[in-house]
């Protein structure tokens, strides 16, 4: 694809530094950064209920931040001067707010009523997402019913999805989340990872006879996920030895009708879906093919409406009430003028385990840059480093330092009222240890208060809580397939209110372009016994030597 250079000579735009909500919110930061949480909830005796906002069955409970009601003021006043409402409209409007790659960002359109109208190129583009819901529909129905059979004629139970970031992150998460709902008598695994491990364990205990495998990828060209692919067909033709049975045990979910007809998989076999879909905002396209067939159409298209409700909420919803746009605000408040370096995110639910890892692609490539949209650097931070695992594991880990270390860590917890898997007393502990860490976090424990338990002073110091800890939680009735759509859609848009105020391009991912074109070329260089000839520097020299010295077994060379 031919992308022309930026033509601006100067910068369009003044640098957000130099705005002045930017500017008021720098002062504003040095006259409440020392204040204490707990003097916070100390002047207002109703800030548990003040700071909260509600949307398609969220609750946000950000009284915990360290905020007044003028920080939150500003930074509405903030993202007001950057045109947040503008953006908004230019994504929802199918304008080409992929400005590096000149294209439309759509996700949003995935999850649109079917009566719905919504623009791209002088196209109205529902009738075609809905034709390949349809599709897909048909088709997992048409699976799990056994009306598609596997080239001996037995019925398929296992699926393996292969893909690779936005192709595999969305389907493995929304598999783990919505496991309770999902087709039990089946198998679904994920295989993405170049290393053959994936591919064989994913594959040793399953027969090819009944096992389909969904190849996921946008341009049908990712090494990786061709590998794995090529692997799989392979796996396939040592049990039958008949490549029609390709046709029987293979279906894509692709743009690139042309490769997936290369590949062997007939086009009539291929879901598809279009440009103005970015690979991390897929999971509700036919990406999410395993998904629906994991837990059927009616639960997918609940999911969809999750997401649409959050979408309605953001597009519609003043700035000081709407959930994704004060979630993203917030993260601008630390990451930029606290000076945070990343954002915990700990979901108090077992199913979401892989929500972090999907959330650290959407945060990251997403907002990780340093060129502004003229392609001018920026002069301030922009994304923050996203982790977390689920509650109350990390507890017994990691918290130690989001409580007691020397770095300032916001933490998003996530909860649910119900549980899915009701279990003596468990979800009530669940629950109290998610409301005691946020309480921690916030108001510590002073040495006085340590003193008085009878401490002795030497120890005082080891057993004081600072607090003072920011926390957002968010709390849901019940882990459903919408709520999971409200989720997601609702970090999807916090991404895209940061990006818009680091007037970045959140849209596109250079950044994973130069490792994949150097990776091309060594893999070339690693004949056996190695390239005499390397041109790299003197240490990846010597690492290509030793590893091919090594695996050749013809001992090792520098
Ligand atoms: C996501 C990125 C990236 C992409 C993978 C797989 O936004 O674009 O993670 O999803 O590189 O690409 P394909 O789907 O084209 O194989």
């Amino acid at each position: 694809m031919s992308v022309e250079p930026p033509v601006s000579i100067q910068p369009s735009t003044p640098s957000l530094t130099e705005f002045p909500a930017w500017k008021a919110l720098s002062s504003h930061f040095k006259a409440i950064r020392d204040k204490h949480l707990r003097e916070f909830f100390a002047d207002d005796a109703r800030r548990g209920e003040r700071f909260t906002a509600e949307a398609a069955g969220l609750y946000l409970d950000y009284s915990k931040n360290r905020i007044t009601a003028e920080t939150l003021r500003l930074l509405v006043q903030l993202a007001e001067e950057c045109g947040l409402q503008k953006r908004i409209a230019a994504m929802f409007e199918g304008e080409p707010i992929n400005s590096t790659e000149r294209r439309a960002v759509l996700h949003t359109a995935l999850r649109a009523p079917r009566d719905a109208q919504i623009m791209a190129d002088g196209i109205n583009v529902v009738p075609e997402v809905h034709a390949v819901l349809d599709r897909m529909t048909t088709f997992a129905n048409e699976l799990c019913s056994g009306g598609w059979r596997g080239h001996t004629g037995k019925r398929i139970w296992n699926i393996v999805n292969i893909g690779i970031g936005g192709s595999d992150l969305g389907p493995v998460m929304a598999y783990e989340a919505l496991r309770a709902y999902s087709q039990r008598d089946m198998v679904f695994r994920f295989v993405s990872n170049v290393d053959g491990t994936d591919f064989r364990e994913a594959t040793r205990d399953i027969s090819p006879e009944e096992t389909l495998f969904i190849v996921c990828s946008k341009t049908f060209t990712t090494t990786e996920t061709l590998a794995n692919a090529h692997a799989a067909r392979q796996w396939m033709l040592d049990a039958f030895d008949d490549a029609r049975a390709v046709s029987k045990h293979f279906v894509a979910v692709s743009t690139n009708t042309v490769e997936v007809s290369d590949f062997g998989i007939d086009p009539a076999n291929m879901f598809g879906f279009w440009d103005w879909v970015g690979g991390r905002y897929s999971m509700d396209s036919a990406i999410g093919l395993s998904t629906m067939i994991a837990i059927g159409p009616q639960n997918f298209r609940s999911m969809l409406a999750g997401f649409h409700a959050m979408d309605e909420h953001f597009r519609t919803t003043p700035f000081d009430r709407n959930l994704p746009v004060i979630m993203g605000l917030l993260a601008i408040w630390y990451n930029n003028f606290f000076g945070s370096e990343t954002l915990a995110v700990l979901p108090y639910d077992q199913y979401l385990k892989r929500f972090p890892a999907y959330l650290q692609q959407l945060a990251m490539e997403s907002n990780g840059k340093q060129a502004r949209l003229d392609g001018f650097p920026v002069n301030y931070q922009t994304s923050q480093i996203v982790w977390g695992e689920p509650g109350t594991n990390g507890q017994h880990s990691f918290y130690q330092l989001i409580h007691q270390g020397t770095r300032l860590i916001p933490c998003d917890f996530i909860g649910f009222c119900q549980t899915l898997n009701p279990l003596g007393n468990h979800h009530d502990l669940l629950m109290a240890n998610l409301f005691a860490q946020t309480e921690a976090l916030a108001f510590g424990k002073t040495s006085e208060e340590v003193k008085s338990e009878g401490t002795p002073d030497w120890l005082c110091p080891h057993r004081t809580f600072p607090g003072n800890r920011p926390t957002n939680t968010i709390l849901a009735e019940r882990l459903t397939p919408y709520t999971l759509g409200t989720l997601v859609a609702l970090y999807e848009h916090a991404v895209f209110t940061q990006g818009a105020i680091w007037n970045i391009d959140s849209f596109d991912q250079w950044g994973v372009e130069l490792g994949k074109e150097l990776a091309k070329r060594i893999v070339k260089e690693m004949a056996p016994m190695g390239d005499p000839n390397l041109k790299h520097d003197s240490s990846t020299n010597a690492l290509i030597r030793r590893y091919v010295g090594c695996r050749d077994g013809g001992g090792i060379t520098g």
